[in-house]
């Protein structure tokens, strides 16, 4: 090793962490304290908004996630601050139309964000296009804000090498600022990735960003493999919300490192007093059930069967249900099979669902694709975007017979539509940031509007009747 290369270390237990192994539960009171301590660090960056931060704030905590961002910035004023975001799907579940992305990645940006990690569920490029755009402007205009392109990693026919690198390159020419291998499952095993980051590597400049979990027990020695090959960012949680279905531990990979040319430079004491403030609330979640010790162990059954943990256990509650968990092993045979009529997409929201969804239908009906979901129409209707192989022509006769499939973009379809967005939500308005609240989540948004409205006019909201949604006037 020739020259000094230190690993950058991206701090997760912001947002993923606690999103992995805690159901997103942690309030912004929590933070707070160990902001300070978190902002002497020398972290690359601390993930903290995005994901699931958002809908979990409006729906469970009460809070509005836009100030819980304004209130890290303020607490983080030394370091860059960075969130996840679903592409054309923005942090919600449909496809938006360009000016609500845009004016999400305006308003993220105005309120604290740097770094902007755009994904999409089928690495269709095209689908991240505003997202990356709107970000790129505004480094253009303000010198702030970096578009990270993540693309989802997983295993298959298509999924070669080559692939990795062509798509590397195509990133490069939409201007993004960093390449993300977003592994959400844990498949990426440590010579593959070694292979995996040299090969990108040799087809980008831009600097390379692996983010994995825990899950399969493979992280650790993942990131160390993908170090060695050269890449430049890890994303890693501090121990008491490390593991499991979490990220590896951000001590333990500092520890890994020290001493050699990837030397992290981060300081272990620093890190410990970290630890030590975020222990007692591990032990709290541990004690309260909202900690499972069932997320924290080896989830084998994910590299065995190639499917994301969250997915598998997904299907178990729906075999279930209908009192078929016998029919378990039938199912996972199922699933590969869907996956390859659907054009071998990734697995991750939303295509993991729909595809794990449509293999118990498979199953349960005696008959493939006698019955399908509404998101297998839509997917095989070419809505989602475009698969990286082609779909199963005899699968979209049986499911949409003689309807025409959408080539385009698929947001190229969806006409702008902030504006009566607005307009119907112009009653609650407090800040422009509510419109995209609302935008994302109509009703949860609507019911967190109305909360924050009776706690101003200092009502007691214990007397609330939230079952029926009325508050005392
Ligand atoms: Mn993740």
């Amino acid at each position: 090793m020739a020259e000094k290369k230190p690993v950058k270390i991206c701090e997760t237990i912001l947002r993923d962490a606690h999103q992995s192994l805690i159901a997103t539960r942690m309030p912004t009171d929590l933070m707070l304290p160990i902001l300070e301590r978190m902002d002497k660090v020398g972290y690359h960056s601390v993930e903290c908004w995005g994901g699931a931060t958002f809908d979990a704030c409006l729906r469970f905590l009460k809070e509005d996630p836009w100030q819980r961002l304004r209130l890290i910035r303020d607490g983080l004023p030394n370091t860059k601050l960075q969130m996840l975001f679903r592409g054309q799907n923005i942090l919600g579940y449909r496809h938006y139309a360009d000016d609500v992305v845009e004016d999400f990645v305006e308003k993220s940006i105005a309120n604290g964000i740097d770094i902007i990690r755009i994904f999409d569920c089928l690495n269709d490029l095209r689908n991240l296009k505003a997202a990356v755009d709107a970000t790129i402007k505004i480094k253009n205009r303000e010198g702030r804000g970096h578009a990270q392109i993540a693309l989802s990693y997983t295993l298959g026919d298509a999924y070669t090498l080559d692939y990795w690198m062509n798509m590397a390159k195509q990133i490069e020419e939409m201007g993004a600022d960093s390449i993300c291998i977003k592994d959400m499952a844990g498949l990426l095993l440590p010579y593959k990735a070694y292979e995996l980051v040299s090969a990108m590597k040799s087809a980008t400049s831009l600097p390379i960003d692996l983010h994995s979990h825990y899950t399969s027990g493979v992280a650790g020695m993942t990131y160390l493999k993908a170090v060695e090959a050269g890449c430049d960012i890890i994303d890693t949680a501090m121990s008491p919300l490390s593991m499991g279905t979490s990220q590896p531990a951000t001590e333990v990979m500092v520890e890994t490192f020290k001493g050699t040319d990837y030397d992290t430079g981060l300081d272990q004491n620093i890190l410990a007093q970290i630890a030590d403030y975020f222990a007692p609330y591990r032990e709290e979640c541990l004690k309260s059930g909202l900690l499972n010790p069932k997320v924290m162990g080896v989830n084998i059954k994910t590299l065995l069967y190639q499917v994301p943990g969250g997915m598998l256990s997904n299907m178990v509650s729906q075999l279930k249900e209908q009192n078929a968990e016998d029919r378990y092993n039938d199912v996972l045979n199922e699933i590969p099979k869907v996956r390859k009529d659907m054009g071998e997409p990734p697995l991750v929201t939303p295509s993991s669902q729909i595809v794990g969804t449509q293999a118990v239908f498979n199953v349960l009906m005696g008959e493939r694709y006698k019955m399908a979901t509404d998101q297998t129409k839509d997917l095989l209707r070419g809505k989602y975007g475009q698969t990286v192989k082609p779909m199963n022509p005899e699968v979209i006769e049986k499911v949409i017979p003689g309807e025409e499939r959408i080539t385009c973009r698929p947001a190229d379809l969806i006409p702008n539509e902030l504006a009566k967005i607005e307009a119907d939500m112009k009653e609650y308005k407090q800040q422009d940031e509510d419109v995209l609240s609302y935008a994302l989540f109509p009703q949860v948004a609507t019911d967190f509007f109305k909360y924050r409205q009776a706690q101003q006019e200092k009502v007691d909201v214990t007397k609330a009747d939230t079952t029926n949604n009325a508050y005392p006037a």
